[in-house]
Parts: C-alpha cells; sequence; structure tokens
C-alpha cells in the first residue's frame, strides 16, 4: 500500500509504539527551537536533567517575543538564553534577528526532518515538508536531550488544493476557508497533508501562512509535499542542498479527502473573538477601521509586505487608521530595504516596529477602547490584544493594506487597481550576523541568572483521593491566553510564584488568592470546563502556574493537545465528563471528592466523582498511556527520573 508523506516521515522517525492511529508513538527528533517566553522553563528542566549537550542534529534558542523589555527582567532572561546555547552547544538567534518560525523556515529546517518546538506555531515549516510540531518546553527539553518525543500517531487527512488562487486573494484566505470547514475544536490527532494543482503553485511563504494557522485548528501540524517550490525557496535562500523530494505515493490513502477549489474564494475575515468565526470581507463592508496590524509569524514574509508595499505607493494611511508594520524576520526587513520597499512603506505612513512578535502577544500596540483592529496574525482570542473590548479581525495583507487607505473593511477587489503580483527573488538578501553558532571553547562558560528566575515548582505525587473544591467553572473553547494571559504580563515567564498570580486574571480575578487559600486549608483545587480546553498557544504556564495554586484536576468535555500534555507533565489531572449533562450540574464553589483516584488511574478505568455539595455522582475518564500514568502518578515528569530539579 502507498504511503502519504506523513507517514513516509513518521515511520523513518518512529522508535516506540506501534504505527496505528489513536496509539501513543515515540518519534526521534531532529531539530527543536525555543522561544525566550517559554525557552527559560525549558532549559532550566534542561539542565536538570544533568545532559552535557544537546543531542538533536540541531537546536535553536530563538529571542523574539520578549523584547520590549520595560525592567529589567526580559533582558536578563535574554543574557541566560545566550549563556546557556554555549553551554548546551545551541544555536541563538539574537532579539532582533526576527520571529522563530519565519527564520526558522528561511535558514534552518529541512525537507524530510522532524522538528519540535516549543511555540504553538512550529508548525509553520511543515511549509517545507518536514514534520513541525508544537510542544510544551519539557517535551522540547526532552528531545534536546535525546528523548522521543511521544504524541497519538495521527489520522491523516488531504486538503486537496485544485485551480488558482483569483487576484486579490491569497494564502491567508485559504487557511480561513480551512478554518470555516474544520473551526478550532474537535481536531485533536489529525494532520493536514496539503496536495494537489493548487497546491503546486504556491510559494513556500504562502504555504507557511496555511501549516502556521493549522495550529488554530488544533491539529496536530500541517505539512506539504517538497517539491520544485520548495527547491526555489531554499535556493533563494541559498540552502538548495538542503533539499530533498517528498511526494506522496499515488495510491496513498488518508483518513479523509477535502477539496477546495482556490478558483472560487474570495477574500475572507476571521471576526472577534475566535479565528474560526469566518465571514466574507464584502459581508464586513463599511464596518469603520481604527488599526491595522501587518506582521506576526503568519504574514509577513518579503512577499505578504512588498504586496502591500505595492498597494499603498504613492498613499497615505487613512487619517483615523493606525497603521502598524512589524517584518517577521531581519531578513525579510534588510531585503525590504535593498529594494526600496521599505521607503514605500515609511512614506505610506507605516509606524515601523521591531521584527518581533510584538502586536501579537499584545505587548505593544493594543488599540484603542471598543475600537476595530485588522490584522494578518493568527489569533483574534478576547483581550489578546491587551485591550478587552476591542474587536480584532484577522484579515490577509490586502485586505489590511485596503482599509489602510479607505479607513474601513475593504474588499480588495473593489480598489479599482492592478493587483500586484509578487514573485519570490531568485535569490535574497542573506545575513545570518545575528545568529551565534556554539563554540566548544565557551562551553565552561558561567550560566548568567537574573533575579527573576527560577527552578519550575514541582508537584506532589498524586494522593490516594482527591478531596477539592471547583474554584472556577469555565465555558467552552478557553484558551491559554484565558489561563494565563502573555501581553503585559509575559515578562514574569520566569518567575513562577508571581506570574501565578494573573491566572485566569480577565474572567475571575480574585482566581489565584481563592486558590491559594483552599490549598491554604488542605483542599485541593479543581478547574471544571467546557469543549476543547486549553486552546492556542503551547505555554506550559498554563499548567505549571495552576498547579503551583494547588490545582490538581481539570474536568472538561474534551481538551485540546499541547495542553494535555503540559497538565500530565505537571502532574494535573485531564478528566473528561462521560456524559457532557453532568457539566451543568457542578457550579463553582462545589466540592468534589474522588476516592481511590491513584488504584483507578493505575487501573485506567473510569472515576466516579462524588459532588457533596450537591449530593450527586458522576463518571469521568482519563484516557492516558502507560507513560502517561507514570507521570500523572508521581505527580508530573519533574519527579521521575533524570528530571529532578533539586538534585
Ligand atoms: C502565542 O502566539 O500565543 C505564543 C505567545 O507564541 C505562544 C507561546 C507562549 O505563550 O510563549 C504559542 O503560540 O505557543
Ligand atoms: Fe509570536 Fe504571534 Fe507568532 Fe506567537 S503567533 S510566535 S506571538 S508572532
Amino acid at each position: 500500500m502507498g504511503k502519504n508523506i506523513v507517514e513516509k516521515i513518521l515511520a523513518q522517525h518512529l522508535i516506540a509504539g506501534l504505527f496505528a492511529p489513536g496509539e501513543e508513538i515515540g518519534i526521534s527528533i531532529d531539530q527543536t527551537l525555543t522561544q525566550d517566553a517559554t525557552g527559560t522553563m525549558a532549559y532550566l528542566q534542561l539542565e536538570a536533567m544533568g545532559v552535557p549537550k544537546v543531542k538533536t542534529d540541531l537546536s535553536v534558542s530563538y529571542i523574539d517575543h520578549n523584547t520590549i523589555q520595560i525592567g529589567f527582567e526580559n533582558a536578563d532572561d535574554h543574557r541566560y538564553l545566550q549563556s546557556i546555547a554555549q553551554k548546551f552547544g545551541i544555536v541563538l538567534s539574537r532579539a532582533g534577528n526576527g520571529i522563530c518560525h519565519q527564520v526558522h523556515l528561511e535558514r534552518f529546517g529541512r525537507p524530510g526532518k522532524t522538528l519540535i518546538g516549543s511555540d504553538s506555531h512550529t508548525p509553520t515549516c511543515g511549509a517545507l515538508g518536514m514534520i513541525a510540531i508544537g510542544a510544551g518546553g519539557l517535551d522540547v527539553a526532552q528531545a534536546m536531550a535525546g528523548e522521543p518525543f511521544y504524541l497519538i500517531c495521527p489520522k491523516v487527512v488531504k486538503i486537496n488544493l485544485s485551480g488558482q488562487l483569483p487576484a486579490w486573494v491569497s494564502a491567508k484566505d485559504i487557511i480561513l476557508k480551512v478554518l470555516g470547514i474544520f473551526t478550532t475544536k474537535g481536531n485533536v490527532g489529525t494532520i493536514f497533508e496539503y496536495g494537489g494543482s493548487g497546491a503546486s503553485l504556491l510559494t513556500v511563504p504562502e504555504r507557511a501562512t496555511i501549516t502556521n494557522m493549522g495550529a488554530e485548528c488544533g491539529v496536530t501540524t500541517s505539512i506539504f509535499p517538497s517539491d520544485e517550490m520548495t527547491r526555489l525557496f531554499l535556493r533563494a535562500q541559498q540552502r538548495e542542498a538542503d533539499f530533498v523530494e517528498l511526494m506522496p505515493d499515488p495510491e496513498a490513502t488518508y483518513a479523509q479527502v477535502v477539496d477546495i477549489d482556490l478558483s472560487k474564494l474570495t477574500p475572507m475575515t476571521a471576526k472577534p473573538h475566535s479565528p474560526d468565526n469566518i465571514s466574507t470581507v464584502e459581508n464586513m463592508k463599511d464596518i469603520a477601521v481604527d488599526q491595522v496590524c501587518l506582521g506576526s509569524c503568519t504574514n509577513s514574509s518579503y512577499k505578504d509586505l512588498v504586496t502591500v508595499a505595492k498597494i499603498l505607493k504613492g498613499k497615505v494611511v487613512h487619517p483615523e487608521v493606525s497603521f502598524i508594520l512589524a517584518p517577521g524576520s531581519r531578513q525579510v526587513l534588510e531585503n525590504l530595504a535593498h529594494d526600496g520597499y521599505l521607503a514605500d512603506l515609511i512614506a505610506a505612513g507605516a509606524r515601523l516596529m521591531e521584527n518581533a512578535c510584538g502586536f501579537c502577544i499584545g505587548n505593544s500596540q493594543s488599540p484603542k477602547s471598543g475600537s476595530v483592529s485588522l490584522r494578518t496574525s493568527n489569533r483574534n482570542f478576547p483581550g489578546r490584544s491587551g485591550t478587552m473590548d476591542a474587536d480584532v479581525y484577522l484579515v490577509s495583507p490586502e485586505t489590511a493594506a485596503a482599509a489602510v487607505i479607505t479607513g474601513h473593511f475593504t474588499d480588495p477587489r473593489n480598489l479599482g487597481m492592478a493587483y500586484p503580483r509578487v514573485e519570490i527573488p531568485e535569490k535574497f538578501l542573506l545575513d545570518d550576523s545575528m545568529v551565534i553558532w556554539p563554540d566548544n571553547a565557551n562551553r565552561n562558560m558561567e550560566v548568567y541568572r537574573g533575579p527573576n528566575i527560577g527552578a519550575p515548582p514541582k508537584n506532589t505525587a498524586l494522593p490516594a483521593a482527591i478531596h477539592a473544591q471547583v474554584t472556577i467553572k469555565v465555558g467552552d473553547k478557553i484558551t491559554t491566553d484565558h489561563i494565563i494571559p502573555a501581553g503585559a504580563r509575559m515578562k514574569y515567564r520566569s518567575n513562577i510564584p508571581k506570574y501565578s498570580e494573573f491566572v485566569f486574571e480577565n474572567i475571575d480575578s480574585n482566581f489565584a488568592k481563592n486558590a491559594l487559600k483552599i490549598k491554604a486549608a488542605g483542599t485541593q483545587n479543581i478547574i471544571v470546563a467546557g469543549l476543547s480546553y486549553g486552546q492556542g498557544s503551547s505555554r506550559e504556564h498554563a499548567a505549571v502556574c495552576p498547579m503551583y495554586l494547588g490545582v490538581r484536576a481539570v474536568i472538561a468535555k474534551s481538551f485540546e493537545r499541547i495542553h494535555t500534555a503540559n497538565l500530565i507533565n505537571f502532574g494535573i489531572l485531564p478528566l473528561i465528563f462521560c456524559q457532557e449533562s453532568d457539566y451543568d450540574k457542578i457550579e463553582q464553589g462545589d466540592i468534589l471528592e474522588i476516592a481511590e483516584v491513584r488504584k483507578l488511574i493505575a487501573a485506567g478505568s473510569a472515576l466516579l466523582v462524588q459532588n457533596k455539595t450537591k449530593k450527586h455522582s458522576f463518571s469521568v475518564t482519563c484516557n492516558l498511556s502507560a507513560r502517561q500514568k507514570q507521570i500523572v502518578l508521581a505527580g508530573g515528569a519533574l519527579n521521575i527520573n533524570r528530571l529532578k530539579t533539586d538534585g
């Protein structure tokens, strides 16, 4: 039987488990990436593992998230990361070099290889025909230490693209269409494999926009074939030697095939406050726009920004619009400057930001109260922009540019100008001078640690029984941005006691105080949630901080993949309602008891939860592999083997 691309790469990397959809498998990892906001925890955990040097082919540490640096904390963290990189043989991409996913695509990703990264948008590199997966920092640290990465053997869905994109419709509109079909929930354990005649016409940066935002569907990753387009991109990066062709076998099979005719697509948008709240731009017309933000790891390639520069040439931003521009990488910025497009964008009134995450994570450029912000980034969760009552819409660079000119939502097809089709250059201007390669001579240098940095706290072993209070009850699609906000709070990423003060800040500002009170009284905390709990980012702080506050279990209707792995790694039980209707019978403040929890988890049986307050019992399941059971029984991975942080 023929193999699809996913099966081909996974088969070459399989080192544990049976290759059957739904089973846990372990794969070897060729490359890792971290970024600074998740990286400090990952490297503290790597340090605790006692390995002298990373065992991957390539590990890159990026500094791209916390680059605003208000206060000493982030600069200290950057210095820590730089010293750790030298010690462990890791490549460092310095602050100013660009966003991890864009830079990794340009300079390091390789077809046919595996990559895991402590950032949920690591699948961006699937555009190069690699298996690239987002994970928690601890899982990435383990991969750097040479351990397998464990995942559920995926079900592979083929997204068959036919036809050609019409003028003014671009890659963002394709992935928004995909989000409209699959939504942000219910796709755990799936990989999207793109193919078809339409896919072969898309350039690697266009493919990267699509694989990047596959993360919003909650899939394990997305992948494109490695074909002539891949070769051209790698050649333009002077990396043609990294090219290998990777196509599905003609008789390859898939769990499902979804057809999308690109010629039928129109400009799309994701409306507030979820990336799957899809509509056409035409439907939004005339809504006044206050801010347009161009950039993020989704749509800030050279092609994206040159397209906008060409649309805006000779025009000036509408007086009511603030126009923000953050190129994805230093390479993009240097090429824009070299080719004169930066001057056109600045002349059009662009406010040039650092080539870093910036506005996308809400640590700068928060829009005004009650405003409408059009962004080319990938997430529009409530409050993520830093302004709770702002309405953020996700759009293509073309739709963003149209609003810059008109000051309102405008279908770019109605701009009345010829569509500027932009090809990627035959050769990019290359400059890796902000990349520091590890030097063996520096292996013994002292690791720099600022006062803000501390090892992650450890959990206690799972007790024989749980006696807990429901500290919060939340609804469906709770994102990690709800659980532990980023933005202005993110500078405390290396200081768990401080960062924990902000858990559920935007839903219940008393959560942290209440949880600590309950913990001090000797009771545990339980979170009750609806469908798709833990959407969005890979930040393990969404598990570490609740754990620090005494949360022992989350009972939800369903969970997202990366967050489930993070909960398990830090000894929090991810419990699933057997009957979803039992969710309705619980209230915040209820006392829940689970008898013989250790025994039942070890046996893999359903657990009976007694609601002492409501005098009602209900069943939950906890579907764990043997490896995961061992971790939760120990109270988290840090309590197992070599991972002891106090050793
Ligand atoms: C995000 O886009 O939400 C982030 C910030 O990049 C996160 C990582 C983090 O929280 O540090 C992600 O996507 O994993
Ligand atoms: Fe950075 Fe935004 Fe991309 Fe996350 S989604 S890596 S914050 S640019």
